[in-house]
């Protein structure tokens, strides 16, 4: 199957993907960053994967900038959009237009701690477990329906840097094995609510 990876970093998922590519049958057929200097573009480079940079300074709004994004991905004709680190809102106009078809993992054991500064929040509420989270994309910001997670201890000794690097270890586990449900076409997003897998409710 083929699909489109969005990244704004260090691309730690994007590479953990690259690796596991042929065992889950997913073709790559572009990487995509808002941020000319994410580091994930040279690992997209060095594994020969089309990519491209938009900058959001030369539109003048949201829905002109995800216009340009939609108009890039309908022409790449893939099934499946992965954001892994990508750190930029969608637009409803894009949701929308790929719905069903776009992945988040984010670094939390939603719903607790959406949006962002999430392992800092974790410490801060004194949580004995951190994790996680891959779920569908919707309007709703981290708010789409959830298809599994991965839980890790924290202990108290644990700083910002320590829990996110636990956390990102489990998420490269945790996100080829959710993209190989969806290129098995196991897993459907269902009324935009409701995520399935062999068809029964998540
Ligand atoms: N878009 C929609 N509509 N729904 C979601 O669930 C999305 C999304 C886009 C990205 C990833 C998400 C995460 O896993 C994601 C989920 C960016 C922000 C954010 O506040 C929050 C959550 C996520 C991604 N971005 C700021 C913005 O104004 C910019 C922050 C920055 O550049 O540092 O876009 O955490
Ligand atoms: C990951 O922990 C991912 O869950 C998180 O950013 C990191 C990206 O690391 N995503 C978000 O916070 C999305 N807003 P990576 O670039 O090395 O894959």
């Amino acid at each position: 199957m083929k699909a489109v990876i969005l990244i704004s970093g260090n691309g730690s998922n994007l590479q953990s993907i690259i690796d596991h590519a042929d065992k889950i049958d997913l073709q790559i057929s572009a990487v995509i960053s808002n941020r000319d200097n994410a580091f994930g573009l040279q690992r997209a480079q060095s594994a020969n994967i089309n990519t491209y940079f938009i900058d959001s300074k030369i539109f003048n709004s949201r829905d002109a900038f995800d216009n340009e994004l939609i108009s890039i991905i309908d022409k790449l004709d893939v099934e499946l959009i992965i954001l892994a680190g990508y750190m930029r809102i969608l637009s409803p106009l894009f949701i929308n237009h790929f719905s069903g078809k776009i992945l988040n993992i984010h670094p939390s054991l939603l719903p607790k701690y959406p949006g962002l500064n999430t392992h800092q929040r974790a410490i801060d509420a004194c949580d004995k477990e951190h994790g996680a989270t891959v779920h569908f994309v919707t309007e709703k910001l981290d708010e789409g329906p959830i298809i599994s997670q991965e839980t890790v201890q924290v202990d108290t000794t644990d700083t910002e840097k320590s829990l996110a690097e636990k956390v990102l270890e489990r998420e490269h586990i945790l996100y080829p094995k959710v993209i190989h449900w969806y290129t098995q076409r196991r897993l459907k997003l269902k009324n935009e609510v409701t995520a399935t897998l062999d068809g029964k409710k998540i």
